[in-house]
């Protein structure tokens, strides 16, 4: 039996300002550090420890794991950092306000731009400042995998192969595996380990701060899946998250 722990970020800032952020690398709020180092306490408390941890090359989720990591006295354990943990890339959303958006464009609309699997947002224009490009973390990456915008299905084509060929070996020869991500980017893994359809997809948010658990047998087969924490604070936190997408 295999344990492998999802963590996605504590609030940022712009999750704060309920913005698209998608690749913008936004720090976290203090409230988001504090959810950072919490998650670390419940993982001890429940006799996590880990040996090896994945993260994004994105801050939020980098500065979630150190924390929650400085937390469980795992500060020297080895990081790996992907691009394609990523978040999911919101193209020309990114920077707009969720709500005002969905004023603009009806909340079914952004429901769509948000949760559907094979549906991505507006694409970003190659000469927009935003675009990944022009960003040199992103120097070494060919060019075709730059996203002008993505959609879930995208995110989990990118993240899959980084499973399969860089987590799971891992977990297969027993270390003890936490990754730090992002909202999209782990519900691309979760679709895969949970084997949710793409229609109920859409229905599933991640809240920030939160360790989610996945149980799997000698087949990667997920046996069960649990948030750590108290389930009334969790079941609130992802009507949440799914209440951020509609108008005011
Ligand atoms: C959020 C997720 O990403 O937003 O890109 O806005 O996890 O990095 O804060 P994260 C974003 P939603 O898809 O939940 O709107």
């Amino acid at each position: 039996m295999y344990k492998i722990v999802l963590l996605r970020h504590g609030e940022s800032q712009w999750n704060l300002e309920n913005r698209f952020t998608g690749w913008t690398d936004v720090d976290l709020t203090e409230k988001g550090e504090a959810q950072a180092r919490e998650a670390g306490h419940v993982l001890a408390k429940e006799g996590f420890r880990f040996d090896i941890a994945f993260t994004s090359l994105q801050t939020r989720a980098n500065r979630t794991l150190n924390l929650c990591l400085e937390s469980m006295n795992l500060s020297f354990i080895p990081v790996l950092k992907s691009w394609r943990l990523n978040e999911r890339h919101y193209g020309a959303l990114q920077g707009l306000d969720k709500s005002e958006t969905a004023a603009k464009y009806g909340d079914e609309q952004v429901l769509v731009w948000r949760r559907s699997y094979d549906i991505p947002p507006p694409a970003l224009e190659l000469t927009d400042e935003r675009f990944p490009g022009n960003d040199p973390r992103y120097a070494d990456l060919p060019k075709d995998d730059l996203p002008q915008t993505e959609c879930l299905k995208d995110c989990v084509a990118r993240f899959l192969p980084y499973w399969d060929m860089e987590i799971k070996p891992r977990v297969a020869e027993g270390k003890s595996v936490i990754i730090a991500a992002h909202g999209n980017s782990l519900r691309s893994l979760y679709k895969h380990l949970a084997k949710v359809s793409d229609e109920d997809i859409i229905g599933v948010n991640i809240p920030t701060g939160m360790p989610l658990v996945f149980e799997l047998n000698e087949k990667f087969e997920t046996e069960k899946f649990y948030y750590l924490g108290d389930p009334e604070a969790v079941k609130k936190a992802m009507e949440a998250v799914a209440n951020q997408g509609k108008a005011k």
